[in-house]
């Protein structure tokens, strides 16, 4: 401690900025490899939980969570889907993943995976700082990287061998990135995810992702008796215009009838409105700062890959650290980015794909309309076609 007691300096392995999921799996993966780390997260436990994000986990995600030791409530809980349903022109077609290529995704919800994760932190004891003010990162160019932050009017400073920035798309690690030194791939889309959650039972088993005139609607769920919906609507929509009864009519107009009629509706838990993006940087490491997750690239929702995506770069960086710490073999920590982008671009390709398929373009005239209409026909058509779509959405194995 310095003099004054006003400076704090602490020395670990890896410093790991923010406490989503990504930063708080890598955390789990490293400890439990004996491998000393710190989560550094700028908000609180509660504002961190209190986000409704993802719901889909694919088979990789469970594993990497069940090797991370957080899999117990997640096997009790998560519901098993064996296909998904699509719904166009007032009907609904059945893609059967199970009997397709025999596979299956799990229902847990992104704030499950994160209570768990937390939980499991805390048990472990080792340390993660909330409320971490000022977050920033020095010196990732040389062998000693640091990270400072201000804690309760103290300032920190945390040397060790590698940053991770898992610090989402508006942290501050993949923008302490020199511009010269990175590469931006971006497709803003010209609308949002409305979407609520609610105390009420899902309206099918499965979820159903409906491309209709009025645009593009999805039924997912947490558990047997809460439900989250969406809605596509315009980038300048406001979420104060969406009373929760104007949501169940909008929804509702999107789906088909027997959907439309079957449909539960109750008061909103929570309603936002999420933009819709394409992005990746290139690469994802620099020195010895490593992006993972949303702080290296963004999908669109409609393909479930955000979260996964988080999952498997994660799986690469905590496997290259322990290459390195255990057999000092950095071989696969050097390999990082290059793995890591080969698969961040395959599903943003299926990400994109899916939202292309299935959302209304302003743009758009009549003949993308018949385009759209032709790849939707020929998709529940063709098992080729309902294969391909089975294999991006279950997951593409990590190589
Ligand atoms: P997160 O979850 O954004 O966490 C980043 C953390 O870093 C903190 N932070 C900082 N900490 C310290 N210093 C700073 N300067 C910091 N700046 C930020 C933040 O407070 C935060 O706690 O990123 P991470 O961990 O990479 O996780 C990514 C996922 O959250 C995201 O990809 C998914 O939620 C995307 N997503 C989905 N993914 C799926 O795999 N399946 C789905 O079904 C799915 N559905 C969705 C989604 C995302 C959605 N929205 C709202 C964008 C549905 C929606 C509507
Ligand atoms: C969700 O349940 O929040 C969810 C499910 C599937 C998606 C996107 C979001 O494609």
């Amino acid at each position: 401690m310095a003099p004054n007691g006003s400076h704090i300096a602490h020395s670990t392995r890896v410093a790991i900025v923010g406490a989503g999921p990504a930063g708080l799996l890598l955390g789990q993966l490293l400890t439990v490899a004996g491998i000393d780390n710190i989560v550094i997260e700028q908000r609180g436990p509660d504002y961190v939980l209190g986000r409704i994000r993802a719901g889909i986990l694919e088979s990789v995600t469970v594993d990497a969570l069940t090797r991370a030791g957080v899999d117990a409530r997640l096997h009790a809980e998560g519901l098993v889907h064996h296909g998904i349903e699509l719904s166009y022109n007032g009907s609904r077609h059945h893609i059967d993943f199970q009997a397709l290529i025999g596979r299956s995704v799990t229902v847990y919800g992104q704030t499950e995976v994160t209570r768990d994760l937390m939980a499991a932190r805390q048990a472990s004891g080792m340390p993660i700082v909330y409320e971490a003010h000022d977050v920033s990162l020095h010196d990732f160019d040389t062998a000693r990287p640091k990270v400072r932050y201000r804690k309760d009017g103290v300032t920190h400073e945390v040397a060790c061998d590698y940053i991770a920035g898992c610090d989402g798309f508006h942290g501050v690690s993949r923008a302490s990135v020199p511009e010269t030194s990175k590469r931006i791939f971006e497709r803003i889309y010209p609308f949002g995810w409305l979407g609520i959650l609610s105390e009420t039972p899902p309206v099918a088993d499965e979820l159903i992702y409906a491309s209709h005139e009025r645009g593009f609607a999805l039924c997912s769920m947490r558990s047997k008796t809460r439900s989250r919906y969406y809605v596509q609507v315009p980038s300048c929509e406001k979420v104060e215009d969406w009373s929760d009864a104007r949501f169940w009519d909008e929804l509702r107009s999107r789906l088909d009838p027997e959907a439309a009629e079957a449909l539960v509706t109750g008061a909103s838990i929570e309603k936002s409105i999420a933009p819709l993006r394409s992005f990746v940087c290139e690469p994802m490491r620099f020195g010895r700062l490593f992006l993972a997750g949303d702080a290296a690239h963004i999908v669109p929702p409609t393909g479930a890959k955000g979260l996964n995506l988080a999952a498997s770069d994660v799986l690469y960086l905590a496997d290259g650290l322990i290459g390195l710490y255990q057999n000092d073999d950095a071989r696969e920590l050097d390999a990082y980015s290059e793995k890591c982008l080969r698969r961040v671009w395959k599903a943003e390709r299926f990400s994109w794909w899916m939202t292309s398929l299935l959302h209304r373009f302003p743009d758009a005239d009549d003949f993308a309309h018949r385009i759209q209409q032709a790849e939707l026909d020929y998709l529940v058509g063709s098992e080729a076609a309902c294969k391909s779509l089975a294999e991006n959405y279950v997951g593409l194995p990590c190589e």
